[in-house]
């Protein structure tokens, strides 16, 4: 038997756990540019990728920060950071300039790699090294892999060693970073590859960014724990993911995903070599999960996670998968509703705060130890924010948010950020920012304006005016002037009303 040539303890050891002793495997059908990797090409690449990153400075426990297209090489710098006992921190890249200070100011990476594009904004901002990488492979990156050695010596890391930050906002003040562990990634792929019935003869239409956890600690983990190959998609395209199904046996979704799939023609038979189907990141509406059994004969398996503690349940492989529903608590993983008001734990069928304790969950959040405190309950569990109810067999139903959160095609959006950038407008008194039903996106963002007396505002300009300030998802899909916000008698205001008010805003 080929023994794994990574510690115990290490995240390495886990992704590597599937391939050995099956260097020349497929890997990675890297789709767009005509090419195929095998298993032992991708890790060879991941070692010297390592020793590129050494040579540029890094040294265990840095940042390195990466904002650029996915692409193969994305990933390789993935896992020679985690070789190296760095912590990868991957941004969404529709963040603006605006939005990257911040998070380059609080990681303080020893090295960003960025799209070429974006170089000379980022080395305004970086004190580190700053490579560059196209989505086609060129760039300064490739140079110092050039120069790099082969053969790398992972560092070695304890179980509780950062391997990954990944960012995400909060309702009030700036993004934080949530820290995540070897332990934590490496139980997680375990557990899901376990859990769906993952093997190396499987293979996965990876079309998800891989800059969140969806698309990196569920769909490329699983499949590496497992030694499964992935087609390897630039991003979602319905066309090529339907050619490409009877290539496949599995693929990973957000809900958007599937209501624009099932506007396509030809998926009875697209879809008959398909074993498995996942939806998460978002609520998948019950009617959704529905048309793609109607439309498949596929039965969606809907699971449930968050940044900070990657998947806590999901819907059981064998057995009923309940629209509607993310089914039971994953192995491993405790899940309870309490009440919010006096945190005591409910029964089945009580609504109340989701909370969740495991080997998923997080360390904390990056140099914010008062926040993180807030978060945790004495017993260690982790206080979500989703609110919640678990039936009398186990099954968990998600029914709202306690956050302040949108989620729109599956990219959380939270509204404090928006509404502290119309504020700052001229002529603008107040604003509020909401989530309304969206035909594709699941919800959309929408923001009530308020002028200031005497002045006129025009929606246009208000959304001209954050163009270039935020990220294009998180950009209003439509803004609406009114007179004053509705209050409650204790004079806040109420995004209920607003929602219930413009519900169809968007449906048009
Ligand atoms: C694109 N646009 C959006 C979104 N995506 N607007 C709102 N919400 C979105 N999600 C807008 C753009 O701003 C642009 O607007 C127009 O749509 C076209 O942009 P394009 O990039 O071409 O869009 P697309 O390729 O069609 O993208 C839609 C998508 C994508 C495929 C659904 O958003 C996506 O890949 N989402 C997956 C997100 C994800 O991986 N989430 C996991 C987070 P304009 O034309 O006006 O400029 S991890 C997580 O949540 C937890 C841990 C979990 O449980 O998984
Ligand atoms: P993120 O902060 O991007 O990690 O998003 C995590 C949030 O996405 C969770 O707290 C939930 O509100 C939401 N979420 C993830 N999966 C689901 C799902 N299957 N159904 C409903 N909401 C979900």
């Amino acid at each position: 038997m080929t023994a794994n040539p990574y510690a115990a303890n290490h995240l390495a050891r886990t992704l590597r756990a599937g391939s050995l002793g099956r260097e020349d495997a497929l890997c990675l059908d890297l789709y767009d540019r005509g090419k195929t990797l095998t298993f032992g090409a991708l890790f060879a690449m991941a070692e010297r990728y390592a020793n590129a990153l050494v040579a540029q400075g890094v040294a265990p426990g840095d940042r390195v920060m990466v904002q650029a297209e996915k692409s193969v090489e994305v990933l390789a710098v993935y896992l020679g950071a985690v070789l190296a006992g760095a912590a990868f921190v991957p941004l969404n890249t529709a963040y603006t300039p605006r939005e990257l200070e911040h998070f380059i100011t609080d990681a303080d990476p020893a090295l960003v790699v960025c799209d070429p594009a974006g170089e000379a904004t980022i080395r305004g901002l970086a004190k580190g090294a700053v490579l560059t990488v196209a989505a086609d492979g060129t760039g300064t990156l490739a140079d110092a892999v050039a120069q790099a050695k082969d053969g790398f010596e992972a560092v070695p890391r304890a179980a509780d060693d950062l391997a990954c930050i990944l960012y995400t906002s909060g309702t009030t003040g700036r993004s934080k970073g949530a820290m995540l562990t070897h332990a934590n990634l490496a139980s997680n792929a375990e557990t899901l590859r376990e859990y769906w019935h993952f093997t190396s003869e499987d293979t996965l239409i990876h079309a998800l960014p891989i800059f969140h956890a969806h698309g990196l600690f569920v769909a490329a983990n699983v499949s590496l724990n497992a030694g499964n190959a992935m087609i390897f998609l630039p991003k979602f395209a319905p066309d090529t993911i339907l050619s490409l199904m009877p290539k496949a046996t599995a693929m990973m979704g957000v809900p958007t995903f599937y209501t624009r799939l099932l506007t396509h023609e030809g998926l009875k038979e697209a879809s008959a070599n398909m074993r498995l189907f996942v939806s998460g990141s978002a609520p998948l509406l019950a009617e959704t999960h529905r048309g793609w059994t109607a439309a498949t004969g596929h039965n969606i398996l809907e699971r449930y996670g968050m940044t900070e503690t990657a998947m806590n349940t999901s819907n059981p492989y064998d057995g009923e998968r309940r629209p509607g529903t993310v089914g039971f608590p994953l192995p491993g993983i405790e899940v309870r509703v309490t009440d919010p008001e006096s945190s005591a734990p409910l029964t089945a069928g009580e609504i109340g705060g989701i909370e969740v304790r495991g080997p998923n969950v997080f360390k904390g959040y990056w140099q914010m130890p008062e926040k993180t405190a807030e978060e945790f309950r004495a017993d260690g569990f982790f206080i979500t924010g989703d609110l919640g109810t678990i039936s009398e067999d186990g099954y968990v139903t998600i029914v709202g948010r306690s956050k302040d959160l949108i989620i729109s095609g599956g990219y959380n959006i939270y509204p404090k950020e928006i509404e502290g950038l119309i504020d700052d407008l001229p002529g603008v008194n107040e604003s509020a920012v909401f989530g309304v039903p969206h035909p594709d996106f699941g919800e959309g963002v929408v923001a009530a304006v308020v002028p200031k007396p005497g002045s006129t505002l025009d929606p246009d300009a208000i959304r001209s005016a954050l163009i270039g300030e935020l990220a294009n998802f998180k950009q209003p899909k439509a803004v609406v002037v009114l007179d004053a916000l509705p209050r409650n008698t204790m004079g806040k205001v109420q995004k209920n009303a607003l929602r219930d008010s413009y519900a169809d805003i968007l449906k048009g």
